[in-house]
């Protein structure tokens, strides 16, 4: 019994050394420690022996089991120190490795201008007010003084969705809304979306933005146009900016005007951006016609009021030295990235 222990030792050394997985060696456990394992089995047949040999065989099986125990739990500790060796070199972090740049987004160059504009108008006490860019064409031309055979109303240039349904050519139905839900003094710009059926080139495109804006109080007079209209030129193009304003016709404005600046490139002398001209016009402006502020719910009698509007895409084309108004609506990183 004695050489039978012996040989279980031996087998389960050579075993144990053999064994490079953990589930080896459990293996190894339940076939030599286990309930029905070899050590077990010879421990059984103790019955069977003597009683000056059952106490020495027993002292001897007890230290098979504790060897072989023994043996069990140290490579298990070594396979669990190698396996996490293994993990951590897999795991090493070379610190000196140059770090992953993270992609920050950042502003399209409508919305740069747009937010610059708003900034201003701000300062001057306006409030920014928006509306639906599916209008009633009462708020989009009637309520605005522009006739039924006004050619901006035929379906050549207007997207019509219904016979009175369409989208907005200009954001004027706003400022309607605002006179009727507001009372003077009124003080607001409303930028956003347009939609004209023009065919796509280097300045057209059916869908841009407009910024408009509306003062109504009494006792306003073309001065307080001007003298807005010229703050707004100031601080886009520097102090030194002058203004020019030109008589010209809108039918929901009267007297109406263009408003040019003097180059912001040559500073007036004549260049390629002016065209020689020294001046570039920038922005549409008069007195509210009386009609429209009557249509609004103002008593025209009692209050005046102006409005102007510019055109976005054209004051960002000017101020990042754009000539295809196309790049800010085909989303070329390669574009973008550069603002
Ligand atoms: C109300 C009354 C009057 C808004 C105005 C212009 C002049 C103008 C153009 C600029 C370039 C349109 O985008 S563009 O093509 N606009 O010249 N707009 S006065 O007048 C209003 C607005 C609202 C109630």
């Amino acid at each position: 019994m004695r050489q039978q222990l012996e040989e279980i030792r031996k087998n389960a050394e050579a075993a144990l050394k053999a064994a490079n997985l953990l589930e080896e060696l459990d293996a190894a456990r339940v076939k030599y420690l286990g309930k029905k394992g070899e050590l077990t089995a010879v421990l059984k047949q103790m019955g069977s022996l003597s009683a000056e040999e059952r106490p020495i065989i027993g002292q001897v099986a007890n230290e098979v089991r504790e060897y072989i125990q023994n043996e069990i739990d140290a490579r298990v500790a070594e396979l669990k120190a190698a396996q996490q060796e293994a993990q951590l070199a897999f795991e090493t972090i070379d610190v000196t490795l140059p770090g992953e740049g993270v992609e920050v987004g950042h502003r399209h160059p409508l919305s740069i201008v747009l937010d610059e504009v708003k900034e201003i108008f701000q300062g001057m006490g306006f409030d920014i007010i928006s509306g639906p860019e599916v209008e009633l064409d009462y708020y989009n031309f009637e309520a605005l003084n522009i006739p039924k055979d006004h050619p901006a109303r035929d379906t050549q240039d207007t997207f019509y969705i219904t016979d009175n349904i369409l989208l907005r050519t200009q954001t004027s139905p706003c400022q309607i809304r605002a006179m009727e839900e507001r009372k003077p003094p009124l003080r607001v710009i409303s930028p956003g979306r347009v939609y004209r059926s023009d065919a796509v080139d280097a300045t057209h495109s059916p869908l841009f933005h407009q910024i408009e804006g509306l003062v109504v109080d009494e006792g306003i007079t073309m001065s307080d146009l001007k003298g807005t209209l010229d703050t707004l030129a100031k601080k886009l193009y520097g102090p030194e900016t002058k203004t020019r304003f030109r008589p010209h016709h809108f039918p929901f404005t009267e007297p109406s005007c263009e408003v040019d600046v003097s180059c912001f490139k040559c500073g007036g002398v004549g260049c390629s951006m002016c065209k020689g001209e020294g001046w570039v016009e920038i922005l549409g402006a008069g007195m509210v016609h009386p009609k429209v502020l009557k249509n609004g719910g103002i008593d025209p009698e009692k209050y005046s009021g102006f409005a102007f509007g510019l055109g976005l895409e054209r004051l960002v084309m000017f101020r990042f030295g754009l000539d295809d108004m196309r790049m800010l609506y085909e989303n070329d990183v390669r574009f973008l990235e550069q603002f």
